[in-house]
């Protein structure tokens, strides 16, 4: 299978609670080879923009309050089927759903704060990672 690229945020909660480090180890036991690594604390009107599809939600507000009261680390990861794979290890939105192991069972606090973020699709990992980082701070 086509080696491709995803794109992770690790979400202010995570920060917090000091698992950055826990978090980045477990991406990189899973196979995931993280190919740019960043600190950053998201502006509002950039938040607003990365969330967009979610505009009309209740949740809305809140999301955005969240997403920048404080650093985020955003990633860019490698592997085979990296998409879906991330995607399954990070587990359900919820994280009261989430299976034993997964990312957000483990380090989520609620469906709110659940601690990292992956693409849904090939096409939204490439404009996630072009949101976040120019080509040249991408190393593989
Ligand atoms: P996911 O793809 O699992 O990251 O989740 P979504 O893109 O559907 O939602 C993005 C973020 O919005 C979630 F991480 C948390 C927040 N959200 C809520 O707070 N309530 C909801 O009902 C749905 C999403």
């Amino acid at each position: 299978m086509k080696t491709n690229r995803t794109f992770s945020m690790l979400k202010p909660d995570s920060i917090e609670d000091g698992y950055m480090l826990p978090i980045l180890n477990k991406i990189n036991d899973s196979g995931f080879k993280i190919i740019a690594l960043k600190y950053k604390k998201m502006k509002r009107g950039e938040a607003e923009e990365f969330y967009s599809i979610h505009s009309e939600e209740p949740f809305f507000e809140d999301l955005i309050n969240f997403i920048t009261r404080g650093p985020i680390i955003a990633a860019v990861l490698e592997k085979e089927n990296a998409v879906e794979d991330f995607r399954k290890l990070i587990g359900p939105t919820n994280p009261e759903q989430a299976e034993e192991g997964t990312i957000r069972k483990t380090f989520a606090r609620s469906m709110g704060e659940n601690a990292v973020h992956g693409s849904d699709s090939d096409e939204n990992a490439g404009i996630e990672i072009s949101f976040h980082f120019d080509e040249g701070e991408i190393f593989n």
